[in-house]
């Protein structure tokens, strides 16, 4: 079995389960900030686990574009440097995957979202934003793809980071950059990501489509879709 049919046997089993805490639980502020505190359900680690579907693109700060699309007065192609170029943020958040592990304090570096989408220009009737990776399912063309509503892709901790712990974010993770969505479960931000589509309705991804649950936040134990 692949990791994924693993990961796809797991959800299939665990589906019955999101009601084993009742919702919403967690009474710590949504991340946190300095509150010890993890969401219901969840264990603390001190190493970052990698998981993802298999496939590590073959990128580098040299070949690495983000193309900044959909319903914007201005669309992007960045590469790199233009990227950084849009000015950089350091900030301090939690990770936590839906499989039950949570990393907290991670130190980040890395653009807004927010800022990215303010470089574009959004027309108004934008209401979601579809994200896209350069990683494909095992044996197939279809890109990791996630999906938030606007108001949560701008906020503030929403990060396209290049930078962890002070270090150059490594491959295995996501670099040279990834998403990162500290107040939902960590599958919402994309690693190895390739392109924000803003659009005016919502499109669910590769695992919002595969029984996880579409708003995904962690405080409400909010794991699958049924
Ligand atoms: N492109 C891409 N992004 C992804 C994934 C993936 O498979 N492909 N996995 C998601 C999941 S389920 C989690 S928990 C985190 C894991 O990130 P890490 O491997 O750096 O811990 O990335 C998320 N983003
Ligand atoms: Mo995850």
């Amino acid at each position: 079995m692949s990791k994924v049919e693993k990961r796809l046997a797991k959800l299939e089993r665990d589906k019955g389960l999101h009601s084993r805490f009742g919702s919403p639980q967690g009474s710590g502020e949504p991340n946190r900030h300095g509150m010890p505190k993890l969401p219901p359900g969840q264990r603390q680690v001190e190493t970052w686990p990698v998981l993802d579907l298999g496939h590590v693109p073959t990128l580098s700060r040299e070949n690495w574009k983000l193309s900044v699309n959909g319903l914007v007065e201005q669309p992007l192609e960045l590469n790199f440097q233009e990227f950084l170029a849009l000015g950089s943020v350091e900030d301090v958040s939690d990770f936590h995957c839906v499989t039950g592990w949570s990393r907290m304090d991670n130190h980040w570096k890395g653009v807004r979202v927010k800022d990215l989408a303010a470089k574009a220009g959004l027309k108004p009737q934008v209401t979601h934003v579809q994200i896209t990776a350069y990683d494909l399912a095992p044996g197939t063309e279809i890109p990791y793809t996630t999906n938030l509503p606007l108001d949560q892709a701008l906020e503030e901790d929403v990060l396209l980071v290049y930078q962890w712990e002070g270090k150059s974010l490594a491959a295995e993770h996501g670099g040279p950059v990834r998403m990162i969505t500290p107040k939902l479960w960590a599958w919402k931000g994309a690693k190895w990501v390739r392109a924000l589509s803003f659009i005016d309705h919502d499109q669910p991804g590769f695992w919002e489509v595969r029984g996880y649950s579409n708003t995904a936040e962690p405080w409400y134990d909010d794991r699958y879709s049924y």
